[in-house]
């Protein structure tokens, strides 16, 4: 058997019961093939498969805190650290009643991939806990990061391992995070990225994962001679990543008719009002079912369906496994000429497929939402040299890097003749970084 369906088959063994994470490394496996069978007894002998799919360690603990009645609830905290062969752990924090170790597993293992394609020098990590934020107080929220932080704070520290928002986790849990690990640590340091302007925090960083999913499809664009302007976009999700995506979009001249949560979704023809879906999601906290109340032009539908609608782009930007094949063929049915993944994996592997091998042009998460955690890498440089830069450097870095990204993802696509296929081109250019560093480092 050749080394690469070896450890496949080794990893499957080991992880049988993580079916999302066992997904994450078949895709990356499958398309790093060429590089692998090009290096086949040196990988071997160094087992480097083996040690990028097993994470360096991980931590699960007990998170008990008292509910507004006085109750105790129990949930249970992850952190993953998987590889720090190019800088201290990176990566968000998931809160979502789904959080389990596999799923942890599955983003730590991508954000390894991520972090090596932004040029900056961060490794891989993700953490969480199957606590839900939805329909808590205030009070409740803050109970839950100051138990969760009280273990997790033995963990992490600036050089070590710095952990981020990512679903369910935004500015008010940080917040509330980062005053409980400055409370028992007495250090105040970058521990945590995402963070307010007022203690650390860097400009661009909340904008910054959507609006590096539109620079990166700006730059592939411009590439193949078409620009944003006029187009229409569908976007699933209407969370951080998908309001500053849709922002951005809207800012560059296209028209975004979509968005979803988790029990429905949105379809405004006439192009979503991203100040009004901003007062329901992020100050209200509420439903869709508000945004179409104060809408005339969206009719609201539960389910999903977004991917039903005639576009010329699709961005998925809610959660892994959301854009299925069935998807996928309405999608190029409908005339769909791009897809962008805002969210960690959020087309399954046949959908991917059949887009690819109908002409779709298709950017995996790995490279088009790496945005985020690049200006995360940009608030950590601010915090080390204790400066806060303004929002056009912090912009400006951000679009050269998601350029940059594009840019490297198809020049070692072509290098492997897999001219246009984005998704072997991030594995490869994001694989081959680690795998340098890591055998420069020796068993470790
Ligand atoms: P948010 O919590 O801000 O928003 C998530 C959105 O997705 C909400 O609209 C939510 O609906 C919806 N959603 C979540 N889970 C499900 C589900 N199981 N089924 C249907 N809808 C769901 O998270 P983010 O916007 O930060 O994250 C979205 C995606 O982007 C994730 O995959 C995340 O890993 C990825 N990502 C995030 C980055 C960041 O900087 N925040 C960086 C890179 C990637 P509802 O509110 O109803 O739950
Ligand atoms: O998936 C991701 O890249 C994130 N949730 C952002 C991680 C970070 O450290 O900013």
């Amino acid at each position: 058997m050749n080394y690469i369906d070896e450890v496949l088959a080794k990893v499957k063994e080991k992880n049988a019961a993580e079916p999302e994470f066992l997904q994450a490394v078949e895709e990356v496996l499958e398309s790093i093939r060429p590089v692998v069978e090009a290096n086949e007894d040196l990988y071997r002998k160094e087992a480097i498969l083996e040690r990028i799919t097993t994470p360096d360690r991980q931590f699960i603990f007990r998170v008990p805190w008292v509910d507004d009645k006085g109750q105790v609830q129990v949930n249970t905290g992850y952190r993953v650290q998987f590889n720090n062969a190019i800088g201290p752990y990176k990566g968000g924090l998931r809160l979502h009643p789904s959080v389990y170790l596999g799923i942890i597993k599955f983003l730590g293992f991508e954000q390894i991939f991520k972090n090596s394609l932004t040029g900056l020098p961060i490794g891989g990590g993700k953490g969480g806990s199957d606590f839900d934020p939805k329909g808590k107080s205030d009070r409740e929220v803050m109970a839950f990061c100051q138990s969760f932080m009280t273990e997790l704070c033995k963990y992490i520290g600036a050089d070590t391992d710095v952990p981020a928002g990512d679903i369910g986790t935004g500015a008010r849990e940080i917040g509330y995070m980062f005053g409980q690990y400055k409370r028992i640590k007495s250090v105040y340091e970058g521990v945590l990225t995402g963070k307010g302007l007022t203690y650390g925090g860097s400009l661009v960083r909340t904008e910054a994962t959507g609006y590096g999913l539109l620079y990166i499809v700006e730059e592939l664009l411009k590439c193949h001679g078409e620009d944003m302007k006029g187009k229409t976009v569908v976007i699933s999700g209407s969370g951080n990543v998908a309001i500053y995506a849709a922002e951005k979009a809207q800012q560059l001249g296209a028209k975004v008719v979509t968005c979803s949560d988790s029990t429905g979704w949105v379809y405004d023809p006439e192009g979503l009002d991203i100040a009004l879906l901003k007062e329901v999601k992020e100050v209200k906290r509420a439903r869709l079912t508000e945004y179409a109340a104060a809408r005339p032009s969206a009719q609201y539908h539960e389910g999903r369906g977004v991917w039903s609608i005639k576009c010329d782009i699709a961005l998925p930007c809610a959660t892994q496994n959301e854009l299925f094949l069935d998807d996928a063929k309405e999608l190029v049915a409908n005339g769909c000429i791009a897809v962008a993944e805002g969210a960690n994996m959020p087309t399954t592997m046949d959908a991917t497929k059949y887009l690819q091998d109908n002409g779709v042009w298709f950017i995996p998460g790995k490279a088009s939402n790496a945005g985020g955690v690049a200006t995360s890498a940009l608030e950590m440089s601010q915090n080390s040299e204790r400066l806060s830069w303004s929002f056009e450097e912090v912009d400006t870095k951000l679009n050269q890097i998601m350029v940059n990204i594009y840019h490297n993802i198809d020049e070692a696509a072509k290098r492997y003749n897999k001219e246009g296929d984005y998704v072997a081109g991030a594995n490869i250019a994001g694989f081959e970084k680690v795998v340098e560093a890591m055998l420069a480092q020796g068993v470790c």
